[in-house]
């Protein structure tokens, strides 16, 4: 473990779950209640803006009502220590694990807290409703602001950036994913083939489970911990 530098981390859904935020496919295969094509596709949004508006205005409101956990804050403790290079790369849109203090962190499926106005092309930083068409607050225009938030077939963000990290790491390590959402699934072979050697830590294998070094079963609240005093530790 002494000869690593730069760690590229993926997390997802499960590291926020025991924060409480839903993970992504429910028992039912639902989206809390929602078809996945509803409400996170730029088609779904075409058709009923104002479901969208509001699947994500619920999500946007229920962040004051969740708070980081251990997982959250042993990675801002690694990203606050880490000497070497390091990306943490989340697919959730939630914003517990910069409330948690990490900073060398990107969101590739955007953020709850961002709005993207259809009329200027401004990204905003945004709190409240949108549901209700707020003027964006850079060109005045009524009604253009959508979640800043990538649906599927859209193109996720900083894919250059990630593309970088993953081919100089010397450690890749996926934290709460299902590997079944690409690009993101795909990262772990990317890096493998680019000779990082590859960890995931989850609940139950993940898809692409074959394709990690090491596999660790259990809650990110309990392994993330132990993960990082072990890192910190030997580097
Ligand atoms: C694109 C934002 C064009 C919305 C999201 C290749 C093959 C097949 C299909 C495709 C392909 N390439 C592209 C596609 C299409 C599609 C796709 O992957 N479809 C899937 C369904 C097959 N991908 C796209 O459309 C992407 N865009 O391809 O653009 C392009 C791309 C590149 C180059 C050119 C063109 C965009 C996808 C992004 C969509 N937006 N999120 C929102 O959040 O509101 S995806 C969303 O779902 C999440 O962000 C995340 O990515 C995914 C959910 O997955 P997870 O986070 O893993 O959550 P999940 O619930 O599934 O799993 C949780 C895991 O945690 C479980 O394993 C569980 O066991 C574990 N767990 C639970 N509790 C705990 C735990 N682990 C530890 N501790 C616990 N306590």
């Amino acid at each position: 473990m002494s000869d690593i530098r730069n760690i590229v981390i993926l997390t997802g859904a499960g590291i926020s779950a025991e924060s409480g935020v839903a993970t992504f496919r429910g028992p039912d295969g639902l989206w809390e209640g929602h078809r996945v094509e509803d409400v996170a596709t730029p088609e779904g949004f075409a058709r009923d803006p104002a479901l969208v508006q509001r699947f994500y205005d619920a999500r946007r409101a229920r962040l004051h009502e969740v708070q980081p956990n251990a997982a959250h804050a042993a990675l801002a403790r690694l990203d606050s220590e880490w000497k070497g290079d390091l990306l943490i790369v989340t697919q959730n849109v939630d914003d517990l694990h910069e409330r948690a203090g990490a900073k060398r962190l990107l969101h590739m499926h955007g953020e709850l807290k961002s709005a993207w106005c259809r009329a200027c092309d401004a990204r905003l930083p945004w709190e409240d409703d949108l549901g209700s068409g707020p003027a964006c607050p850079d060109c005045g225009v009524d009604g253009k602001l959508r979640p800043d938030i990538v649906w599927f077939g859209e193109m996720p963000y900083e894919m250059e950036r990630i593309d970088r990290a993953l081919m100089e790491a010397d450690l890749f390590v996926s934290i709460g994913t299902s590997g079944a959402v690409y690009p993101a699934a795909g990262y772990v072979q990317t890096a493998r083939y680019c000779g990082a050697r590859t960890l995931e830590m989850n609940l139950e294998p993940s898809q692409g489970s074959i394709f990690f070094h090491e596999t660790r079963l259990g809650r990110a609240g309990e392994l993330v911990p132990d993960w990082v005093e072990e890192v910190l530790e030997a580097n």
